[in-house]
């Protein structure tokens, strides 16, 4: 019976990993560690934690903080930590790296630091089944030209201050495999999209703005690339590689799913449309929104400081060393994305009103 650390597991991508582990390995437990910015949303695995109280366990609290995370270490057998905690929002960063050099590179310094000693067997030996694996980004590679994909044997050449710190802490979690033979592994994704996505990023954001008959802001002209990789995907990855990956291997994750942010939010308007006017299920929500949904609602708007302009992932390393390949086509994978937000309109208004802050203490207060 293993027990995974999974750190920043209230967020979008952490939150959609617990709900695939806890159902895919009926055995394991699960600690989560997670500050609850304000990105972090305790409604996201509430399900998880009402219908699961003996094998997930909630602890709010920093990466940073080292008695916290001696006192996880000291209480469970842990054998996989799975560091999903970060800031994760370029345009922040732009606007104040500071946060992002505190939880991205010391916070994750923290991490490796107490998983070498509390790990450790001497002789920079560990016990064959801990893995620590650094959920990391393709934004580390920096940005390509109209041709080629990022592979692991990519230069690192990030170009945002999110992306240097993400690329920092890379660093940090080679040199503890290289000195101290810390069994590690890197992951590298590109963009991920699906249920639970604070709407901050380009799919969420443009949804909700779809919905509620809101501008939607297209930076510059439109045409950087991003490669889309559906959530549930990346966590079916993730659970793979900390089986079979090689200790201090980096695995590049993506799904040959290029697409310009234009044609992204075109699409978006589409399938929308779409959805409230043939689903019954939405026809009342149809009845208000009929006359704003359309393609007047993009504006160009200025460009994103030092904006990447393409990514695209190699995913042949992963396909071949550890078996994975992407299921979900991106044709689908985006209605099912936009039907979620459609039935989950709560979630999005508890955001939006931010009385999602409130839920830490209305679940944890009366227990
Ligand atoms: P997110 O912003 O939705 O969630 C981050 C979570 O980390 C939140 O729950 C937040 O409360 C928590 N957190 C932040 N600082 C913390 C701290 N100091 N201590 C403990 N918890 C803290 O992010 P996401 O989109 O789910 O991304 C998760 C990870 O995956 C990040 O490391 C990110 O760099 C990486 N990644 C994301 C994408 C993507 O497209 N979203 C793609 C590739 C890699
Ligand atoms: O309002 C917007 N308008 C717009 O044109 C927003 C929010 C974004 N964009 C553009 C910028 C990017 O080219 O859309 C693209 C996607 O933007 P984001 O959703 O902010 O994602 P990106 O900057 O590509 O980074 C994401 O993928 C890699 C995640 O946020 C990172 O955490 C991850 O590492």
């Amino acid at each position: 019976m293993k027990t995974y650390f999974v750190t920043g597991g209230a967020g979008f991508i952490g939150s959609n990993f617990i709900k695939y582990i806890i159902d895919k390995h009926q055995d394991i437990k699960i600690v989560c560690l997670d500050k609850l910015t304000y990105a972090g949303n305790l409604a996201n695995i509430e399900e998880e934690l009402n219908n699961y109280p003996d094998r997930l366990t909630f602890i709010k609290g920093d990466i940073n903080n080292q008695e916290l995370v001696e006192y996880i270490f000291d209480t469970w057998e842990i054998n996989y930590i799975v560091n999903f905690a970060a800031e994760s929002h370029v345009d922040r960063s732009i606007e104040d790296a500071e946060v992002f050099l505190k939880t991205n590179v010391l916070g994750v310094q923290n991490l490796l630091n107490i998983a070498k000693d509390k790990w450790d067997l001497g002789e920079r030996e560990y016990r064959n089944d801990v893995r620590f694996l650094q959920v990391s980004t393709d934004e580390v590679y920096g940005s390509l030209g109209k041709r080629g994909y990022f592979t692991e044997e990519s230069n690192i050449q990030p170009n945002s201050p999110y992306s240097a710190s993400k690329a920092s802490a890379d660093m940090l979690v080679r040199a503890y495999n290289e000195t101290h033979n810390l069994p590690t592994i890197i992951t590298r994704c590109s963009n991920n999209y699906g249920p639970y996505q604070f709407p901050e990023k380009l799919i969420p954001l443009m949804i909700n703005n779809i919905l509620n008959g809101k501008e939607l802001p297209v930076y510059g002209d439109g045409l950087n690339v991003r490669d889309w990789l559906y959530v549930k995907d990346h966590c079916r990855a993730i659970d793979m590689v900390l089986e079979k990956g090689k200790a201090g291997g980096v695995y590049n994750i993506g799904g040959h799913n290029e697409e310009t942010n234009i044609k992204i939010v075109k699409t978006l308007i589409k399938e929308l449309d779409n959805l409230l006017k043939e689903n019954e299920a939405y026809k009342e929500m149809a009845a208000t929104k009929d006359d704003y949904i359309n393609e007047s609602l993009i504006t160009f708007v200025k460009d994103r400081l030092g904006h990447d302009k393409r990514y695209a992932i190699d995913p042949s390393k992963i396909k071949k060393e550890v078996g994975w390949e992407p299921t979900i086509m991106f044709e689908d994978g985006i209605v099912d994305t936009i039907k979620w937000y459609l039935d989950n309109q709560d979630w999005l208004k508890l955001i939006t009103s931010g009385d999602y802050k409130n839920y830490y203490e209305e679940m944890y207060l009366d227990r």
